[in-house]
């Protein structure tokens, strides 16, 4: 083993160590029966609706970045050919939007969180997620459910690039949480070390949104 790779273990079994007796990772695991699989209220479907703010910013892969900031060893600016260079991952998933659809099994390839968190090295101060998009968007969460086995920053689905209405080059997919979590057209990512309100929490939604507490509006 070279010493590159000895301090890659090493940084990677330190922070994941950290995140252990921290206990963080262990909400936002998906591992439930059959039966629950449909959180309440929440009806199938079979299409993929689209929803936004209504505008759908083009990025050409040459001018896309990703950023990464807070709190946080090491800032990161991602071009598209190094976010591809990141290790990949392949997710399948559920979707559960808090207007009420949901749809199962679908099929993501891209980065996963925590490859990413792996690369940037959260501060033990790091508690929140701010997402913000090309489109303006912003949403919220805790970084726990940021960095939830399943959870991936998503440039493929069903084995084709994440088309534009959908959020492509990349969206950021958290399974576990309503949809509104799942950042489109995802430009920055920042670490925090307390919550602050995104856009549709601005506009009375939960701040955290779990689909299974009904976690739609805010004093859910
Ligand atoms: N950038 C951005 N991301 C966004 C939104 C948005 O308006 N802008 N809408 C959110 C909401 S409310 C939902 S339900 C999902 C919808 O994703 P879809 O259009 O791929 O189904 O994206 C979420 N992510
Ligand atoms: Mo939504």
């Amino acid at each position: 083993m070279s010493d590159d790779q000895t301090s890659t273990d090493s940084k990677l079994t330190t922070s994941k160590r950290r995140w252990a007796a921290e206990g963080k990772f262990l909400t936002g695991r998906i591992s439930r029966p059959e039966a629950e699989r449909l959180p309440p209220g929440q009806h199938l479907v079979k299409n993929w609706p689209v929803l936004d703010l209504g505008q759908q910013p083009m990025i050409s892969i040459d001018s896309w970045r990703l950023e990464v900031r807070g709190l946080i060893e090491s800032p990161l600016d991602l071009t598209w050919a190094a976010f591809q260079a990141l290790d990949q991952s392949l997710k399948v998933t559920d979707i559960h939007c808090v207007t009420t659809w949901s749809r199962y099994d679908n099929k993501w390839k891209g980065v996963s969180t925590r490859d990413l968190l792996d690369q940037v090295m959260p501060k033990p101060e790091a508690h929140y997620v701010m997402l913000t998009s090309y489109d303006g968007y912003t949403t919220n969460l805790p970084l726990a459910d940021f960095a939830a086995e399943d959870a991936i920053l998503a440039t493929s689905w069903e084995g084709v690039p994440l088309t534009r209405d959908h959020g492509g080059p990349m969206r950021l997919v958290v399974p576990h949480l309503y949809f509104w979590k799942s950042a489109k057209w995802l430009r920055r990512i920042e670490l925090l070390p307390v919550d602050a309100a995104g856009f549709w929490e601005q506009n009375g939604y939960n701040m955290r949104g779990d689909p299974w507490r009904e976690q739609r509006y805010s004093g859910d």
